[in-house]
């Protein structure tokens, strides 16, 4: 059986980008696995963050997760931090990857480029490691994410084989990542040469935006020269990026999306594409809304605690015995 584990900060306002790249398909892998999808709140402390600001932000993603068709029974759904197996095979890893490694890391150079020396957090700096503790702990097989984690999955990769080579082969599960072929990457629609963010928001469209917002977000995103509705990264970035947007919540490819819109005008193409994006937002809105109020993501978030925690701890110990950490309930 595959095990499938994916993971969200609580950093700010889920955009369209999350959800396009990463929380819409995580239901799909609910009939052919084995799902844990969490709450990275650890990982959100990496950066300086308003502590009710991160708390509300956490019953949002549960409830989002919640809204997007992610079912309790199927999948486990939890905190990071209410598993605290996370942070203590976090203390083991951090052994196992090396200075060199992590300052080369892309996430680490844009963050850190944007704070004083003096305000660069150790754990912005180890990021990485507990990533990999989160992966390993569920010996997860399969870990859908978006196009800039993914340099953090095969980091993941270089420390299981490590590992594996020094403590035996059996000692950790090698993961692969899984990015979806479109919309692995959306950009910002006020300038699309930069990712949709949610932490540093910058023409983004928030899965929270009322739909008159979302309309007009998209009616005035940046366009390119030419008048061709066509796919072009290059010299069309505006126009690719709503092209993938509308693709990806069709479910169609590029080019079938591309033969959609032949011969249409801007303005005709902007609009049918916020017909889409509000056609799938507004009834994933209700149904996140209903589950903040009715609170029902608290049970399940306390039931999915306890199923992570019970296979994390089995492989927290084995990784502890194969180190040589001593075991004195044997
Ligand atoms: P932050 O701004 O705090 O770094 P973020 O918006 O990049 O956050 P994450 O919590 O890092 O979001 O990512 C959650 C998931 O969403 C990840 O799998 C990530 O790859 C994906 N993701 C984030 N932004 C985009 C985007 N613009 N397009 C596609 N996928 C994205
Ligand atoms: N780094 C990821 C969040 C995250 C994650 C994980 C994703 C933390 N741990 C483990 C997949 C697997 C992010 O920024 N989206």
């Amino acid at each position: 059986m595959t095990r499938i584990l994916s993971g969200i900060k609580p950093t700010g306002n889920l955009t369209l980008g999350n959800y396009i790249g990463a929380l819409k398909h995580f239901k799909d892998f609910q009939e052919s696995g084995e799902v844990f999808i969490f709450i990275a709140d650890l990982h959100a402390l990496t950066l300086p963050i308003d502590p009710e600001f991160l708390r509300q932000n956490t019953r949002d993603l549960a409830a989002f997760y919640l809204a997007s068709g992610l079912d309790p029974k199927k999948t486990t759904i939890f905190v990071q931090s209410s598993v605290p197996e996370h942070a203590e095979l976090n203390a083991i890893l951090q052994n196992y990857l090396y200075m060199g490694e992590l300052s080369r890391m892309t996430q680490f150079k844009e963050k850190s480029a944007k704070l004083k020396d003096s305000a660069i957090g150790l754990g912005l700096f180890a990021y990485p490691v507990l990533m990999a503790a989160d992966i390993v702990l569920y010996d997860a097989d399969t870990v859908p994410v978006g196009e800039d984690q993914v340099q953090h999955v095969e980091i993941t990769r270089d420390l299981v084989n490590r590992l594996n080579k020094r403590y035996g082969e059996k000692t950790l599960v090698l993961p692969n990542y899984k990015i979806n072929k479109v919309g692995a990457r959306i950009m910002s629609l006020s300038d699309p040469s930069v990712k949709m963010s949610k932490s540093d928001p910058k023409g983004d469209i928030f899965l929270k935006d009322p739909m008159n917002v979302v309309r007009k977000k998209i009616m005035s995103a940046v366009t390119d020269l030419g008048n061709e509705v066509k796919y072009d990264k290059e010299n069309k970035p505006g126009i690719s990026n709503l092209l993938t947007i509308y693709a990806s919540l069709k479910e169609i490819s590029i080019e079938e999306a591309e033969a959609h819109f032949q011969g249409y005008r801007y303005g005709d193409f902007k609009k049918e594409v916020a017909d889409v994006v509000v056609a799938e937002l507004e009834p994933f809105q209700q149904r996140y809304q209903q589950i903040l109020d009715d609170q029902s993501y608290l049970p399940v978030l306390r039931e999915g605690a306890k199923k992570a925690s019970q296979i994390a701890h089995v492989t927290l110990k084995r990784v502890q015995n194969a180190v040589g950490l001593l075991n004195i309930d044997e």
